[in-house]
């Protein structure tokens, strides 16, 4: 294959909130930016998905309810549809996002084409399909066999590639390649955004976004934010990919209604991380965590708990502060230190930033993936 051909790819991703669709998505416009045919394959659109770009399909997967199922199957349309645009658009590589159907589906897609029609398959670890699937037994042997069967496999950290052949015991090798971040400009001021926050002068916004999932251990994070003082020093902004519902008897209880601010499926994320002083992580596990590169791309430094990749993604004392996973004090403590000084938050973010734009760029990550495509394509 001529090194520099245009490819044809095919991805695959939760289309839904969540940080392997996001991180599919920006690939693909990348992708297709750089000439490339990009088809996205999955049951709904990519929510963050342009429409009309050039060189950018999305193949919607029908999923047709069966009386006799009592649970509704999706791996296999899933792996049909595949099949189909690999043999219709002569894809080069089917690239999966989050192991858990979409590998499988691509193995199988894969065995039903001719050899000579035969995409060459790249599966994409993002976390929760190693840490918690690969653990279950009802997921785990297909997990490992999915793996053991794509041309290649990638981690979005090397904390995730180690857990991966630790916990699913898969003996080929795995390429880490860290998530990038490409922002979209902001529509609104800084000035504009705090207005509609109600921010006050000095007053510090600190924000979290996420999909609110168990791990993200959203009510540790409130738990902590009632811990610092003074109150009056911040108003907390969460940019919920979830509902939010759930939490807000626990924002009462704790008497934050007039310090938490939420927006719900926000898609201008850029707007409000413009805005941000302050990021605050309290996962319990992360096997990278794109909300702090997205905020500290904005120069906004965050606190964080220091588990998975995150270590990987920003550096203690350097740009933010990483505290011991599930510790609301040290939570609180590390929160304060960064609100009482503006200059070490600054300090902090700028070296965030370069970091951000050194090695998790768009220009930094998709030549990478490019060049693996390329590599299994022979
Ligand atoms: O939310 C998702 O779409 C997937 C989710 C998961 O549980 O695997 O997020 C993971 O992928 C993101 C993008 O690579 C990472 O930034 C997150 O750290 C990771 N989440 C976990 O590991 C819990």
């Amino acid at each position: 294959m001529a090194a520099d051909r245009a490819l044809k790819i095919g991805i695959t991703c939760y289309p839904s909130v969540g940080g392997s669709g996001i991180l599919a998505t920006a690939l693909g416009e990348e992708l297709a930016q750089r000439g490339h045919e990009v088809h996205f394959i999955s049951y709904e659109r990519p929510f963050r998905l342009p429409e009309g770009a050039p060189r950018l399909h999305f193949h919607p997967v029908v999923i047709n309810g069966y009386e006799l199922f009592k649970y509704p199957d999706y791996t296999l349309p899933l792996s049909v549809k595949m099949a189909e645009v690999a043999r219709d658009h002569a894809l080069d590589v089917l690239h999966v996002h989050y192991a858990v159907p979409h590998a499988t589906a691509a193995i199988l897609a894969r065995s039903m084409l001719p050899e000579a029609q035969r995409p060459r398959v790249v599966t994409t670890l993002h976390g929760t399909d190693t840490t918690l699937l690969g653990r279950d037994a009802g997921y785990g042997p297909a997990i490992r066999h999915a793996l053991i069967q794509s041309d290649a496999v990638t981690a979005v950290s090397a904390w995730l590639r180690d857990e991966t052949h630790r916990l699913l015991a898969v003996e080929r090798s795995i390429d880490v390649i860290h998530n990038f971040y490409a922002p979209k400009p902001p529509r609104r001021t800084r000035e504009e955004v705090r207005r509609e926050l109600g921010l006050r002068d000095g007053e510090a916004m600190i924000v979290h976004l996420s999909n609110l999932r168990p791990v993200k251990r959203i009510d540790l994070l409130l738990a902590a934010v009632a811990r610092v003082e003074p109150r009056a020093a911040f108003k907390l902004v969460i940019l919920a990919g979830g509902e939010f519902a759930p939490f807000a008897a626990q924002v009462k209880q704790l008497g934050l209604d007039d310090r938490v601010i939420v927006r719900e499926n926000v898609l201008e994320v850029e707007d409000y991380l413009q805005a941000a002083d302050l990021g605050l992580f309290t996962s319990e596990t992360e096997s990278f965590c794109l909300g702090i590169l997205e905020a500290m791309w904005f120069g906004c430094p965050s606190v964080s708990t220091a588990v998975g990749g995150i270590p990987e993604v920003a550096l203690n004392g350097e740009h933010g502060l990483l505290v011991p996973s599930g510790d609301a004090a040290a939570i609180a403590r590390a929160m304060e230190t960064l609100l009482r000084d503006p200059a070490q938050r600054r300090t902090l973010g700028q070296a965030a930033q370069r970091r951000a734009r050194e090695l998790f760029s768009a220009k930094a990550i998709v030549p990478r993936y490019e060049a693996l495509y390329r590599r299994v394509c022979g």
